[in-house]
């Protein structure tokens, strides 16, 4: 019987994927834990507070639920790692290292994902390859590849079996985002609905790769239920989905928000997303483990419409 850990399960990813894995598992097999008090939407189920920096804490736990797997979400994303450089780095790195060493010591299987954040400027920007050009500029990136290389030297010298996904930016209705680049392909949604106008911290036509979270989702446990043998990427699989710029995603909103309206203020962000790809060629993931996503451009807008009207305004 499995016993899942989930590190940083209060953020964006971790709401919806610690959902997702109880569904599955049941709710008692899946732990969630954070440094922040439980979110509602897993308050339902076990929840530890956890401060993933503290070795100690992390093993004491593993041993107190006999964890059988990690899903390892904890980071400080691309924005807020800009801001605080040392503190983005000390944080990716110790917590990666603290959980790979659990993965040495006992717990049979990890996730950890990386971002499209590791590639930088000199990399191919449409369908970039599996293998190509790696110079990210921000501490994320680099801490992101970093913690790719790592997984893999874990995998090669230890047989510690950790999977991973460069994520594109996510998109979901459940959880705020906390801190990236990509951030505004959620917040517009709101401030459609809310507020009927929306100042973009991105010029109009910058294009990034994104991803519906449930398409994330399900990357993630298809991965992670993949046999070991035919996973090939031991560093961290690319995955696409949507290609996509505000000027497109106000284009959707715009079908049912007809009087919504949108304006441009670039900021400090806008040079991390001109580094980063605008498409990803993700034929590794399709060929090794299946992956293919069922979220479009339009699919993904309708659904979070619909989704935050309930919420938002249903429900008011
Ligand atoms: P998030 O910032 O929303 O959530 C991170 C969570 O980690 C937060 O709840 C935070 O409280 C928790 N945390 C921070 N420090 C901790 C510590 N010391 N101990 C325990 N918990 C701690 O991030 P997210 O968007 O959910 O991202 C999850 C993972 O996915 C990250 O590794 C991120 O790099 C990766 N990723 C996310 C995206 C995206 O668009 N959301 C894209 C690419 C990769
Ligand atoms: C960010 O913008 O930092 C994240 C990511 C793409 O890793 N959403």
């Amino acid at each position: 019987m499995e016993k899942i850990l989930v590190i940083g399960a209060c953020g964006q990813l971790g709401t919806e994927l610690t959902l997702k894995l109880r569904d599955l598992f049941g709710t008692e097999q899946v732990i969630a834990s954070d440094l922040r008090e439980a979110a509602d939407l897993i308050k339902d189920g076990p929840f530890e507070s956890l401060d993933v920096m503290n070795k100690e804490a992390l093993d004491q736990l593993i041993e107190k639920h006999q964890i059988t797997q990690i899903y390892h979400l904890a980071a400080i994303l691309s924005a807020k790692g800009e801001q605080n450089p040392k503190f983005a780095w000390d944080l990716n790195m110790t917590s990666l290292l603290n959980v790979l060493e659990a993965g040495r010591n006992g717990v049979s299987k990890i996730y950890w994902p990386s971002s499209i954040a590791v590639f930088g400027p000199s990399t191919p920007k449409t369908k970039t390859p599996q293998n190509t050009i790696m110079d990210p500029n921000t501490v994320y990136g680099i801490s992101k590849l970093a913690g790719e290389r790592w997984c893999d030297w874990y995998y090669q010298k230890h047989g510690v079996d950790v999977r991973s996904i460069r994520y594109p930016g996510l998109i979901g209705y459940k959880a705020q985002p906390g801190g990236g680049t990509t951030d505004y392909a959620v917040d517009i949604f709101w401030k459609a609905i809310l507020e009927g106008s929306y100042d973009c911290f991105l010029k109009a036509d910058s294009r990034l790769p994104m991803m519906y979270m449930d398409d994330a989702v399900k990357a993630t446990i298809d991965l992670m239920e993949t046999d070991a043998d035919k996973i090939k990427v031991r560093s961290s699989y690319n995955v696409s989905a949507i290609s996509l710029s505000p000027e497109m995603l106000y284009a959707e909103i715009v079908k049912r928000y007809p009087d919504f309206k949108i304006s441009y203020s670039p900021d400090f962000r806008q040079t991390i997303a001109d580094s980063w790809p605008n498409s990803m060629d993700d034929s590794e993931a399709r060929k090794d483990w299946g992956w293919e996503p069922a979220f479009d451009l339009e699919k993904m807008s309708q659904t979070m419409l619909d989704n935050l009207e309930n919420i938002l305004v249903t429900t008011k």
